[in-house]
Parts: C-alpha cells; structure tokens; sequence
C-alpha cells in the first residue's frame, strides 16, 4: 500500500451520488441523515468523509487560547479516507480480533481491538446534575447599540456581530428522557464577545422557586425521580415535588408558572427567556443600573396541550430537539430580541415595591417596559451533538465589562456551582478549552496544567509579579477594557442565616400570575394541578396544596378540589385584590407561522392536483409541509414523509385534507369501528383519528377537493376553525389566517371567567 496515496476526492464522491440526490428526496426535506443520500451498494472506493451538512455549524477553529487559526472547522473532525488507529496508523481490518488460529483466545498483544474497546468503555461522561436533557444551536447575536446609556459592553454596540451558542434543556429528566414533559425549559446563550466570554443562563419561566441557591439541592431532590422506585422520570407529578413546595410556599409562584402552558412549550423557537435574576450593569462614564434581562421570540409564545404532550412523549419523545434542528435546516431560523428592563440602582434594590434581589418576584412589563438591545439568530445545527451540545460548560460568572451581578442570594450560590459541577462532568479543570468552549478572545490567565490540557503555554513564569517572562502578563487599567468589579456598597452588617423581610411575601405576585390569564389558560392551570396532584398517593399532600391554593384565588382551589374529590379549604391570607399584566398571557395576538409543520392527507389513487403547488407554497410561506399517505415511497414524484401507519395528529400544526382515501390494507376498520373511532369504512380510520385528534388540540384543519368528502364523515365540518374549498391554494389562503392565532381558541371549553 503507498500511504501516501490520496484517497478519492470529496467532490468525486459526491457527484456521484448526487444525482440520485435530486429524485430521492427533494432538499427541503428536513431530517435525511447525511450530506449526500446512502447508495444500495456498500462504498469501497476510499474518499475523504463527506462534507458535512449545509444545515452544519461547528465550534470556530481557536486554539485553546483564543486565536484564530484560519483552519475550516472540518480540520478539528476525521481526516483522510483510511480507517486508522487513534494515533493514525492505516488498518486493513476492524471486524476480527487477532487469535491465536481462527478458534483460538485472543491475544493480549492486539493493541487495535484494546484501543477500540478501551475507548467505547470510556465513551460515557456524567450526565449534567439538572438540565441533563438539551439540544442546541449556533447563532449570530447583532447588538442595536440601544444599550449604550446603561451598559459599556462592547458586544451590545449597535451593528456588532457575534457568535452565540445556545443549549434549550429541561430541567429534571435524564439526558434520555421526553421532550414534551411538564417542567421549566433551560435557555442558556454563550456570547463569544471579543471581551470575553458572557453566558446568559436563563429559563423561560422569570421565576424561581427558591430564593436562596443552599435550598437548590432541595427543591431537585424533591422533583427528581423517588430514591427507592427512581420513577416517575422527568416530571412534577409526584408526591415528594409537590411534598417540598407545599412547605416551602416561596415555590408557589414557580409552581403556577410550571403549571401553566409555559410548562408544555410548543417549541423552544417559541420560548421567552428570562434571566431571573437581577444584573447591575455599567456604562462608559461608570453609571451603574439595575436589570433583568428577556429574550423575546419573533415567533410568539406559544405552547402544546397536555394531551399533545403527553401523546408526544411516546410518539416522538425527541419533539422540541427535532422541530429545532428540522426548523433550522429547511432556513426558519429562529430570532429573539435580546431586551432589558431597567430600574434605577438604589441602595434598597427596589422598584415599586419589589425586591429587585428576590427571584421569586417579577417586575411586570407594564411597569417597566422590556427595551430591545439586540437580535439573535440560530442558523446552523451542532455537526456533534457531543463535541458540543453536551461539552457546552455555561457559567453564570462569565460575564464582559459592563456586566455584573448583584447579591441576590440564588445568584451567588450559582456563582459557586457551575465552575463545581464541569469539574467532575468534564473531567478536570482545563473544560474552557474544549472547542465549543473556547473563547474568541485572547486567553492570557497563569493556570497550568490539569487533565486534558490542550494548551502549550511557553515561558517559565506564570506567576506574578515576575521579571523572567518580561512581566508579563499585564494587569489592564479600566481604559485597556479591564473587567472592573463594581464598587457597590456593602453596609456595615452582621453575619445571618436570614432573609430580608421583603422576601416573605409568598402569594401576591401568584395571584398576579392567576389574574392575568385569560379564561382558556385558567382552565389549563386548573386542569394541571388537579392531574398532578390527582398522581399523588398522599392526602396530606393534596389537601397542604390546596391550601396554598385557596390562598391563590378560590375558583381555582374549589376546581382542583373538585378534581380531587376534596373539600375546598378556606384561605389564611387575605386575599387583597390585584393588578393583572397582560403580558404574561399567551393568547390574543397574531404571529408569523415560520417553521411550522403542515400535513397533507392524500390519496395516491385519487385526484392529486393542486398538491405540489401546495408543498411549494407551504415551503415559499416558511413552512415545512409533511405529505401523508397510505404508503410509503413516492406519490406522483413527491416523497410521502409518513404513511398512516407511521404519522400521527400530533406531528403537525395543521392538517389539510386533499383526497378520500379508502381504508388502507394496513389498517383496520373493522376493529376501529367497533371501537368507536369512526363510523365508517369508507376512509382510512387513521385519518379520521388524525383529524379527531387535530380538532381536539384545537389545531385549523382544511380540505379541498375530495378531501371534502372525508371531512364530511369526520363530524367536524362546519365547525370553528375548519376550511372547506374548492383549491388547495384558496384553502391553504385562510387556514394561514387562521393559523396566525396559534389554536383555534373558542375551540377551548372556558369554565372559568
Ligand atoms: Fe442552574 N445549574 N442552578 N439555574 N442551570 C446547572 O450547571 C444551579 C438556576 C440553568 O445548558 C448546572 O453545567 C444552582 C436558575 C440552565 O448546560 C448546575 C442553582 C436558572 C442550566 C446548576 C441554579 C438556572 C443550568 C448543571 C441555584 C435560571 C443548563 C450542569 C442556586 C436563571 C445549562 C451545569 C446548560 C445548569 C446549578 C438555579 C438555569 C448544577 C446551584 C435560577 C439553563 O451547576
């Protein structure tokens, strides 16, 4: 063999399956696996790997302290066409271990099969303590310059670019678990600002349920899987979660935010985040501010419904990971502003009234009003989910000049965790050096060593002051852009195991929350308390609950108890009457449709015209269209993305109907009728659940053609939200109307006023 032969090129390769490419599946399909498709025949001409994905994005090519290399990002992936071993040596097999004689032990010699084994033992890092569950995206942050009078950080100056890194995670199941599962939702963004790294550690909940970080190994004790069973996974619904936050009443308003639709996110495109806690930020001639920090999607707020959800957790657990990357990769690219609210920095950290350093509290927008200070844009998936999504290491204490923190006591224990937990899930202390973690800004600290230390640091003294290395390196005045720690005063005091008084207030801002819904989301919360505690076995529990609840709003408590088959106790607060903030309410607006799926019934036999001008409006309107059909395969040229057997309601935002097609041989009327799920033989019963299921959920469901005809057996025809017409196109019009309000609202039974 002549090693230095060149394997076949890229291109080669690639054209010579592209063709194949054009027929298979079009590329606006979202989902296919590689860059090019798979042919039948097993490759054996050695060519360099694949280009990646156009959909691909990957860590800059930095070394570990910040340079720029120029290097394409595929340089830090596999190289050359030749299995190799890790130290690069060429193999002419990997399929049979080396034996004494065919039927003979294995030799301990064979150093390829121990490296290969070794190596797949060790393949498996801790998962993170909370938020193991996560996907994430590469971005663009582009600042507005809006932010100049409160805050000197140059990443904020209006036009500057940076690249962002973004991971959206649950909070208590395990790195495997469901997507769709009621909890709060991570939003945590890497900025890699030319001075520094800042991570914005949010949620999509503003609040939290505890106001002091030593009682955080508490609260996820409680949320966390029982010690004995470890079930349920990856949920509230249980009796030591609602055990905790029934004693602990600082929980209630983190509790009802969790129990509201924001804790069933339609998408992580269609999140809010929320800093939670209080920064102080600084400007150019040194004046300090108060502020939170928002992130606002341009695609709304919008949320699942609990049956979907729960639907989701067995049909496709991986729902929010594979709308983000599907999303991303047919070009909707999720954007959200970047805003801030802004409070004056006073000695008590109040504003009207609220403790700015309680994370239990809100400052409701209509108070002060969320100021836009940029945009972020997610336009490239991860290429590794490894190398990036799980190694991202985010610390609240990465912050650039003009950011600081405030004593809020969650926030300071964070300050401690982050650096803590990456120490044992990655390994040792040098994971800044980890490509995603790199900085895009020039490292020059005097840390040494450690496992898995990537950088060759030259010189002979790093340590300070010093004169062998020149002295260097050099301290930074605040006119070098010097990170300079605030010089906030700290009042003369007495140490204390204590909060201030004004964190004792447990229920106002929770009636706050309650309040502002509109009569559809009180009737969800509702519906969500009474399934949660109705999973508990404890009548302690309930009842303690429900008190917390009476000293909510009585309609709510008298519901769940209803639910519960409990009495409804009385309140011990009084109930004092107060302002709603319309803000916090998901429903009345109207909002781009970008990336949303829209399913197409068809009958392969029947007339298909209008459909692929359909798919190709549904594409040119920023949407993605899934074609469903009895079978697999192609239907007059166009790919069937689910079959009846493998497509569900749940998938899609909306159904459109565009043909009547008979009970496939796979399906079962018989057995379906009797069942109850459809009267009738005439159309595939799978479609009749779909579009049962699509009412249900309230979703806008459309048909044209003969697609008329198999609504009319369905029961749902004529009703609010659901499109007859004679062309795709006109019915295809009206349902984007329709879809711009998210759910076909007065579809939604309102119990409540
Ligand atoms: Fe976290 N949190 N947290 N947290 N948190 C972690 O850090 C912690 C809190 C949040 O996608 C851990 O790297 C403590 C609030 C997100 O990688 C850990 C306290 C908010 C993520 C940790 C809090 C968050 C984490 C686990 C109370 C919203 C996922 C793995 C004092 C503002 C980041 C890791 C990612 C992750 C500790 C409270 C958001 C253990 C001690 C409040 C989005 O360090």
């Amino acid at each position: 063999m002549d090693p230095k032969k060149a394997a076949k090129t890229v291109k080669e390769t690639v054209e010579a399956t592209a063709e194949k490419a054009v027929d298979m599946l079009t590329p606006e399909v979202p989902g296919a696996p590689g860059s090019a498709p798979a042919p039948f025949d097993e490759p054996t001409t050695p060519h360099d790997p694949l280009p990646p994905k156009k959909e691909h994005g990957a860590p800059d090519t930095r070394t570990p302290t910040g340079a720029e290399t120029g290097a394409p990002a595929t340089s830090n992936g596999q190289q050359g066409g030749y299995l190799t071993t890790a130290q690069g040596a060429r193999l002419r097999d990997s399929d049979h271990s080396l034996k004494a004689g065919a039927r003979g032990p294995t030799l301990l010699q064979d150093h390829h099969l121990r490296e290969k084994i070794t190596h797949f033992d060790h393949e498996r890092i801790p998962e993170r303590v909370v938020h193991a569950r996560g996907a994430g995206a590469h971005g663009t942050f582009e600042g507005y310059g809006t932010a100049s009078d409160v805050c000197k950080a140059a990443f904020l100056e209006k036009g500057r670019k940076t690249d962002t890194f973004v991971r959206f995670s649950t909070v208590l199941g395990s790195r495997g678990s469901a997507d769709t599962v009621r909890d709060t939702r991570g939003f945590a963004t890497k900025f890699y600002t030319e001075e520094g790294t800042f991570d914005l550690v949010a949620n999509n909940m503003p609040v939290f349920f505890i106001q002091d970080g030593i009682k955080f190994p508490d609260i996820i004790h409680a949320g966390k899987p029982h010690p004995d069973r470890e079930i349920p996974q990856a949920q509230s619904a249980h009796d030591t979660f609602w055990d905790f936050v029934s004693l602990h009443t600082e929980a209630q308003h983190h509790a009802i935010w969790n129990m509201s639709d924001r804790g069933i996110p339609r998408s992580y495109r269609m999140m809010e985040g929320f800093g939670v806690h209080t920064f102080r930020l600084v400007n150019a001639e040194g004046a300090t501010a108060l502020v939170k920090f928002h992130w606002k999607p341009k695609l709304g707020v919008h949320s699942i419904t609990w049956e979907e959800a729960q639907m989701l957790g067995g049909i496709d657990p991986d729902f929010h990971r594979r709308d983000l990357y599907d999303a991303i990769e047919a070009g909707a690219h999720p954007e959200w502003e970047l805003g801030i609210q802004v409070f004056p920095d006073t000695p008590e950290e109040m504003f009207e009234g609220i403790d700015l350093l309680d994370p239990t509290k809100i400052v409701p927008e209509e108070l002060a009003p969320v100021q836009p200070i940029g945009k972020m844009t997610l336009h490239h998936n991860p290429s590794n989910f490894f190398a990036e999504t799980e190694q991202v290491a985010f610390h609240v204490g990465h912050l650039p000049p003009g950011i600081d923190v405030t004593n809020d006591p969650l926030l300071q224990t964070r300050l401690f965790s982050y650096v803590d937990t990456q120490l044992t899930r990655l390994g040792g202390p040098n994971f800044g050096q980890i490509p995603i973690n790199r900085p895009h800004a020039p490292v020059n600290d005097m840390n040494r060593d450690g496992f898995h230390q990537h950088a060759v640091h030259t010189g002979v003294a790093p340590y300070k002051p010093n004169s062998l290395d020149g002295g260097c390196p050099f301290f930074a005045g605040t006119d070098e852009g010097a990170f300079v720690d605030l010089p906030v005063t700290v009042p003369e005091s007495t140490k204390q195991r204590e909060n201030p008084a004004t964190f004792d207030d447990h229920f106002s801002q929770v009636r706050l929350f309650w309040a502002s819904m509109t009569p559809v989301e009180k009737e969800h919360i509702i519906r969500a308390y009474t399934f949660e505690l109705g999973k508990c076995y404890e009548q302690a529990i309930k009842e303690r609950q429900l008190q917390c609840l009476a000293n909510i709003d009585p309609v709510l408590c008298q519901e769940v108890a209803t639910g519960l088959g409990l009495p409804a106790p009385e309140p011990t607060e009084l109930l004092a009457p107060v302002e709603s903030s319309p803000a916090l309410s998901q429903v009345g607006g109207e909002w781009p449709p970008d990336g949303r799926m829209v399913g197409i019934v068809v009958d392969p036999e029947g007339d298909l015209g209008g459909v692929r001008e359909l798919r190709q409006a549904i594409f040119a309107a920023g949407m993605v269209p899934l074609l469903i059909a009895p079978h697999g395969g192609m239907v007059d040229e166009m790919p069937a993305q689910r079959t009846f057997a493998t497509g569900r309601s749940v998938e899609v935002d909306v159904l459109l109907i565009g043909g009547c097609p008979p009970p496939a041989p796979d399906a079962l009327p018989a057995r379906d009728a009797e069942a109850g799920a459809s009267g009738s033989v005439v159309l595939d019963p799978r479609v009749v659940l779909m579009v049962e299921e699509c009412w249900r959920h309230a979703k806008v469901i459309g048909a044209w053609g003969e697609g008329v005809t198999a609504l009319g057996q369905t029961g749902v025809d004529g009703t609010p939200g659901v499109v007859s017409g004679d062309s795709a196109a006109a019915v295809f019009t009206e349902v984007q109307q329709l879809m711009a309000a998210h759910r076909v609202w007065e579809r939604f039974p309102a119990s409540v006023g």
